[in-house]
């Protein structure tokens, strides 16, 4: 693995908001960066921040694939591994990021002894539209590397995630960050799909008491699972998340005014599952998903 100082090239597997953001973050940095393309066709995409707009240029990756950010919805990720298992260099680093509760055992297993796996939770917030990506709220990443190979290769990994979607603290136990990340999208993205609203409109009062609820019901199921999740300051991060995200689209949002299949098993169906592993009711939880089941794409337009 050659030092941080030697850029590595990357891959970018998944062309949504966060892939491209980090893409095109990664190429002004001086990255040589390729995107995993279904069409062998180069990709143009504007970067539009609150003061710059930058046009950056992707060529499809070439074979083996070295260092890959897999930014693919959650539902999708173990299909879209085992698509690229077979293009993999030996040595390659994946590092992962999507919404939800990864099953870091089954990440852990999937990647040969010499090929490092990596998590990152993000809270960088973008919109992606046809041919741009905007970013919407800066924000902060969670990197953590999941085996001994990605430990081998912390320094160069680490730097490269920095431009990416810096700044980034490393931890050996991304647990913890996984659920203050879990209840930020339980609350913001099951709501903001709902209701078919941007993130800042969650913090009027007529959603106070719905919201309270969903967090207490995180909080009182992390510590079922050993993992501190104090209430008052969980509830201050949820509402610092919105207001720093308030003019954005949340991701389930997108996917439900575009009619494509919604992250909400990864994280309202996480937390179900896992309540009732405890036998714990979450009633908040259960009827937020059972109204996202039944509804269709918004008849509304997007506001
Ligand atoms: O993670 C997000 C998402 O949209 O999926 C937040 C942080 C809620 C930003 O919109």
């Amino acid at each position: 693995m050659p030092s941080a100082q030697q850029k590595l090239s990357w891959v970018i597997v998944g062309q949504g908001a966060i892939g491209l953001l980090a893409a095109c973050r990664l190429q002004q940095a001086a990255y040589p960066v390729a995107l995993w393309l279904r069409q062998p066709n180069a990709l143009t995409v504007t970067l539009e921040t609150a003061t710059t707009k930058t046009t950056c240029q992707f060529a499809p990756a070439q074979k083996p694939l070295r260092q890959l950010f897999i930014a693919v919805k959650a539902y999708a990720v173990a299909e879209c591994l085992t698509q690229l298992s077979t293009e993999l260099s030996p040595d390659a680093q994946l590092v992962i990021s999507h919404n939800g509760m990864p099953d870091l055992a089954y990440l852990q297993s999937v990647a040969a002894s010499a090929q490092g796996i990596w998590f990152l939770s993000t809270s960088h917030a973008a919109l992606r539209t046809a041919d741009s990506v905007l970013h919407t709220g800066q924000g902060q990443s969670i990197l953590s590397p999941l085996n001994n190979a990605a430990r081998q290769a912390e320094s160069a990994i680490v730097a490269a995630m920095t431009e990416a979607l810096g700044p980034v603290q490393l931890t050996a136990d991304i647990r913890p960050a996984l659920w203050r990340k879990l209840a930020v999208n339980a609350v913001i993205n099951p709501l903001t799909a709902l209701h078919n609203c941007r993130n800042g409109e969650l913090v009027s009062a007529a959603f106070t008491a719905q919201i309270a609820r969903l967090i207490a019901e995180v909080c009182q199921l992390a510590a079922l699972e050993h993992i501190e999740l104090e209430l008052q300051q969980t509830k201050a991060h949820v509402y610092q998340v919105m207001q720093a995200t308030a003019q954005n689209y949340s991701s389930m949002q997108q996917d439900r005014y575009y009619q494509r299949p919604l992250e909400i098993d990864a994280i309202t169906g996480f937390i179900i599952r896992t309540a009732s592993k405890h036998q714990l009711a979450v009633p908040e939880n259960q009827a937020l998903w059972e109204a996202l089941q039944q509804v269709t794409s918004p008849q509304s337009p997007q506001p």
